[in-house]
């Protein structure tokens, strides 16, 4: 007998991170059991008055928000990282090794209306929120060598607040993903010549675990993926990071966004939860040929808008773990319409 990844249990190598995971295919062979079914979610009002991301509200602090009619960026009331820490190493032990880490959080508000999500909004509107994105990740990376820009949504993620808004965490030292993304891309570069996201993109145009592509950018399940529904967005041609995205990129970007974030709320009818955020070149001056831009959407949902997947047991002590394939992922999503299911007169 030959070894056949669509039937046979086996492990896959995430080459952005040197990772591996096990993925069963032959548990996902009976038909789709999931049954589609909303959690509540209950319609919020386009203003409301006890959030602290409304636009003229008060914060926790006691600030008040101005009258912000698109996006608005503070600094976050909690930080968990404070510029004006002193630079220094404490290690007594080699296995007790601490080391200071100034740093700086935001909280990106993406729209005064507190009724809508990324899903929801205009893409002109979405492409404001990329211009901020980009904005933010000069003007920080001009004082940090990490710009990490996030967005955490829907309280199965732990999320605090319903209003459409991100974050950005600004570090001085490369966080673990990148530094193994950078480690990585830049091997490739040395033993191939290329840019490894630019051939993985060539490798994947048109094929079975795209689920939306335009002129610019690709979103697909990656063959590496660990989460159900997980996505990379890639850009077409070699782009180091967010403020070196055009105008017509950033419009182009606007419109798949959309379209990626509207099948992800129709899959189960809801309001769909994820982490995502970009990855794109350290800041600096430093030769970074080797980077290619992305985001990674991180979706915890399994079969249900309340079945998730858990990283528990195997997924913490061995690796993870997946029975739905990265191609049936990307098929479902990829046949999802593209009109948001609240548009449409269809009830379940
Ligand atoms: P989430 O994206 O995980 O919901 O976090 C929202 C952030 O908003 C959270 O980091 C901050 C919290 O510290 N926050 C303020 O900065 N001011 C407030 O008045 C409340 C919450
Ligand atoms: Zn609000």
């Amino acid at each position: 007998m030959q070894f056949n990844p669509t039937d046979h249990p086996h492990r896959r190598l995430n080459p952005l991170t040197g990772e591996w995971n096990v993925v069963s295919p032959h548990r996902m062979k009976r038909p789709w059991q999931g049954k589609v079914e909303s959690a509540a979610g209950g319609l919020r009002p386009a203003h409301d008055p006890t959030c602290y991301l409304c636009p003229g509200n008060v914060r926790a602090g006691g600030e008040h928000n101005p009258r912000y009619e698109n996006t608005f960026v503070f600094a976050n009331d909690f930080a968990g990282l404070l510029p004006d820490v002193p630079c220094g190493t404490h290690a007594p032990h080699p296995l007790t090794v601490a080391r200071s880490e100034p740093g700086t959080c935001r909280v990106l508000c993406f729209s005064p209306r507190h009724d809508l999500t990324l899903a929801e909004m205009d893409p002109q509107d979405i492409q404001k929120v990329i211009d901020l994105w980009a904005e933010q990740t000069s003007e920080l990376g001009r004082l940090y060598r990490w710009v990490q820009v996030f967005e955490n949504k829907g309280e199965i993620m732990g999320c605090s607040n319903p209003h459409p808004h991100g974050q950005i965490w600004a570090v001085s030292s490369l966080p673990n993903e990148p530094a193994k993304e950078d480690a990585r891309q830049r091997a490739y570069a040395e033993e191939h010549g290329r840019v490894m996201l630019l051939d993985y993109a060539a490798l994947e145009a048109g094929g079975e675990r795209v689920i939306v592509e335009n002129e610019d950018w690709q979103v697909v399940v990656p063959f590496w993926a660990l989460w159900p529904f997980e996505t990379l967005v890639l850009p077409r041609r070699q782009v180091l990071r967010l403020p070196d995205l055009t105008q017509n990129e950033r419009r182009s970007l606007a419109e798949i966004l959309k379209r990626i974030l509207v099948r992800y709320d129709n899959l189960f009818r809801t309001s769909f939860p994820y982490s995502m955020g970009w990855h794109g070149a350290p800041a600096g001056d430093a030769d970074q040929r080797h980077w290619q831009l992305h985001a990674h959407f991180y979706p915890p949902l399994l079969r249900s808008a309340t079945v998730k997947k858990f990283m528990v047991g195997y997924e913490m002590l061995g690796e993870p773990q997946r029975d739905l394939t990265p191609e049936q992922a990307a098929g479902r999503l990829r046949q999802l319409p593209d009109v948001h299911y609240k548009l449409t007169a269809e009830k379940v």
